[in-house]
Parts: C-alpha cells; sequence; structure tokens
C-alpha cells in the first residue's frame, strides 16, 4: 500500500501545538479545561474538518473524529491519545499520538483507501492526574473503570469540581453518555513516544507494547502541631514533615530493594503548612505514586510503606488519613495488533521490538473495552515530563506511517 505522511504538515501542527502553554517555551504546561487547553481543542477540530472527517465531542470533552468506512455500522478501529501536558513539560507526550493519529487518517484518505470497518482518532480529556489528581478521567468513563459518584467527589487546587471545569470549557450534557456501548470498537491502537530509554539503547525505530505497567497512587494528609521553630524543644515536638521525609526515603528503599526490576516508587507532591521556615510543619499533604509491571510486586510495595505510615503515626503521635486515588491493574496487549505493528514494520522495513509501557496512557483503560495495543517512537535520552523531551521530525513520521498501516490492516480484518 503506498501511503505518503506529511512529516513537515505534521511537525509545523505539533509546533503550533506547543505554542499553546502556560510556560515559557522550550516546556509546555497545558492543564485541563484551562484556556490553552481549549485553544489545543479547537485547533485539532478545525484540522480535523480541514480534512472533511465527521468531529463529534462527548460530554466530558473526549473529542472523536472518524474516517468512515465502507461499512458505518460496524464497530471501529480506534487510536488516540492526549494533549493535556503536565507543568513544565515536553511538547510530544500524548500529542504524537493525537495529531499523528489525525495525519495517519489523512494520509490513507489521500492514498484512496477505503477502510471496511471505520478509523477513530480520540483526543482524550485529562490522561494526566495534574487538576483533578487522578489520571485518564476521559478514558475511565468511556470504559466504565469509574463511575460518576468517583467523579463527582473529585476537586481541583481552588476545590472546584470536573462538573464546573468541564462547563467552563464549553462542555456541557448528560455524563452518563460517555460511558462507550458494547462493542464500539473492534481494536485500539495508541502511538506514544516511550517516555523511556529502551528504543534508543536498542537502536530501535518503532516499539510494539505487550503490557502497560500497573499505577497506583495516594494521598496522605499528615496531621502534627505546629509551633515556634525556636520556642518548641525537641522532645515536645510533633512535627508533620518527618514522618513525610521517612516514607519518602522509605519509599525508595522498597523500590528499589524490590524482586522486580520494574518496581518505582515516587513522591513528586508535598505540601507543608504553614510553610515558614521558622514554624514547625504542623500539617503536610504527600503524594505517592508507585507503579510495577506485576501487580504482586506493586501492591508488597503498597502494602508496606502504608503500614510504615501506620507504625509512624503512633510512634510520632500524629494523625495519618491515607486516601487511594487510584489502584489499577496492568494491560495486556493483543496479539492481532502487536503482529500488525510488526508486520507493518517490515513493510516498511522499520527495525522494531516488543517492550513494556512504565508509563500508563488511555491504552490501560480502553483495553477494558477493546482488544489494545501500542506503538511507541523513540524518546531522546528517554526523558519525558521535561522541557528536553525530543522526538523527531523523522521517527514522528515513521510512528504515523505504522500507525497508518496498521489501522488500515486492522480495518480489513475478517
Ligand atoms: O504518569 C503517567 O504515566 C502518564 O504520563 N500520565
Ligand atoms: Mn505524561
Ligand atoms: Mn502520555
Amino acid at each position: 500500500m503506498q501511503i505518503k505522511i506529511e512529516a513537515d504538515q505534521l511537525w509545523n501542527e505539533l509546533d503550533k501545538l506547543a505554542t499553546f502553554s502556560d510556560t515559557p517555551a522550550p516546556s509546555v504546561t497545558r492543564i485541563l479545561f484551562t484556556d490553552n487547553d481549549v485553544k489545543a481543542r479547537d485547533y485539532f477540530k478545525s484540522l480535523a474538518r480541514e480534512a472533511g472527517f465527521e468531529v463529534r465531542e462527548d460530554p466530558i470533552g473526549n473529542i472523536f473524529v472518524r474516517f468512515s468506512g465502507s461499512e458505518k455500522n460496524l464497530p471501529a478501529v480506534g487510536t488516540g491519545s492526549h494533549c493535556d501536558a503536565v507543568p513544565y513539560a515536553g511538547r510530544y507526550d500524548g500529542t504524537v499520538g493525537v495529531f499523528a493519529g489525525l495525519e495517519a487518517l489523512r494520509a490513507l484518505k489521500k492514498s484512496g483507501f477505503s477502510p471496511k470497518r471505520p478509523l477513530e482518532v480520540v483526543f482524550f480529556t485529562s490522561e494526566e492526574p495534574t487538576r483533578f489528581g487522578l489520571g485518564c478521567i476521559g478514558s475511565r468513563l468511556m470504559s466504565g473503570a469509574m463511575d460518576l459518584n468517583r467523579l463527582g467527589q473529585l476537586r481541583d487546587k481552588d476545590g472546584k469540581s470536573v462538573d464546573e471545569a468541564r462547563k467552563s470549557a464549553g462542555y456541557d450534557g448528560d455524563l452518563t453518555q460517555v460511558k462507550l456501548p458494547e462493542k464500539y470498537y473492534d481494536y485500539f491502537v495508541e502511538l506514544h513516544i516511550e517516555q523511556g530509554p529502551v528504543l534508543e539503547r536498542e537502536k530501535k525505530q518503532i516499539g510494539a507494547v505487550t503490557a502497560i505497567a500497573a499505577p497506583a497512587s495516594f494521598r496522605i494528609q499528615i496531621t502534627g502541631e505546629g509551633g515556634h521553630a525556636g520556642g518548641v524543644l525537641m522532645p515536645a515536638r510533633r512535627d508533620a514533615l518527618v514522618p513525610c521525609a521517612i516514607l519518602t526515603q522509605e519509599l525508595e528503599r522498597l523500590a528499589r530493594e524490590s524482586s522486580s526490576p520494574d518496581s518505582v516508587g515516587t513522591v513528586g507532591v508535598v505540601k507543608v503548612h504553614p510553610g515558614a521556615i521558622n514554624s514547625i510543619p504542623a500539617n503536610v499533604t504527600m503524594e505517592m505514586d508507585i507503579r510495577d509491571t506485576q501487580l504482586k510486586t506493586r501492591d508488597e510495595i503498597v502494602e508496606k510503606i502504608l503500614a510504615k505510615a501506620r507504625q509512624l503515626e503512633k510512634e510520632r503521635n500524629v494523625k495519618m488519613e491515607i486516601e487511594t486515588i487510584n489502584s489499577d491493574p496492568p494491560a495486556i496487549s493483543n496479539e492481532t495488533i502487536l503482529g500488525s505493528i510488526e508486520a507493518s514494520c517490515t513493510e516498511t522495513s522499520l527495525s522494531h521490538m516488543r517492550l513494556v509501557s512504565r508509563a500508563y496512557h488511555d491504552s490501560l483503560f480502553m483495553a477494558r473495552i477493546a482488544p489494545m495495543g501500542m506503538i511507541f517512537i523513540p524518546s531522546r535520552g528517554g526523558v519525558s515530563h521535561r522541557a528536553d523531551e525530543f522526538s523527531s521530525k523523522e521517527e514522528i513520521a515513521q510512528g504515523a506511517e505504522i500507525l497508518a498501516r496498521t489501522m488500515a490492516r486492522l480495518s480489513l480484518q475478517a
């Protein structure tokens, strides 16, 4: 099949998208339902409409761009990713999957390809947990992995609910309509940057992702007693920050000493109140992220770190309120999709390998309602969630080509 990916156009579109940011270049910060998120959404929809595709949005802001097939009512072949970006991020995390997804459909259409199953690109709402503390809100609701009660409990740092935030961005309507009907997709395959060093180290151009690691995250509110940093002697203290520091070090130890090389533990958020140099920390909020490709080893770490928290609560006479933000199982890729990715690489003489994804993605939840697979392109130095995140124009175009070929294959499957 002859298809041509417009590499320069795709590169320029990603360049323009990166200007919709709350922080100066080269970093990108694009938080759910803020002005820059809305600008990114409008830009994507304008390009999709220009290409002549059908565009629809659901009540939580997931955007669907469809290239209808000869058999309109067949379940679709889906792809997609996200355009929200964590603070001071790079410009390729998620965006490659959305914009190269659109370019894949444009290239297939231009080539005269006529899909049997419809092809669809999704711009997912809120893959990143930045605003409401929980990632993949759009795909969790689409797949039924989260119910509306849980959604209703979420608040941002200003106490705003998801409902208020979505309405400020122009999304209204009945949220029960977000959950997709049974068999909406026959296959779902996401293109994403690797966000790790493997492809670059192994000198491979494409990754066929076999599994997505199991993410879990927790918020711990530690209540001690504040006071004057000079006037309160050490034996009388109930400092809330010291148990936080002990838990942070303990989490690192548990992850490093785990029997699984894929165990990771991170404390990325610590808020100290009152936060003055000469006041003893009275209250601390800490947020932990614990993952592994193996559920068993991840949950062993979770169990140990929460037990440590309870032990410190007693020893240090502080209060610990532990909230589970999410605790999700891993997702395993579908062999038909993996085979299609590899066949597409062979067809285009692109080197490839199988690997796991240590980052989570919307595909982690799409795997609950459809056979799932992911395509990776290399990340320079394995870097991501940093302004120096980089994938080249060629690598992005290669990812788009493999995505297009894979979707075409899956669309024509018997
Ligand atoms: O945290 C993750 O794995 C993804 O970047 N949200
Ligand atoms: Mn990310
Ligand atoms: Mn991502």
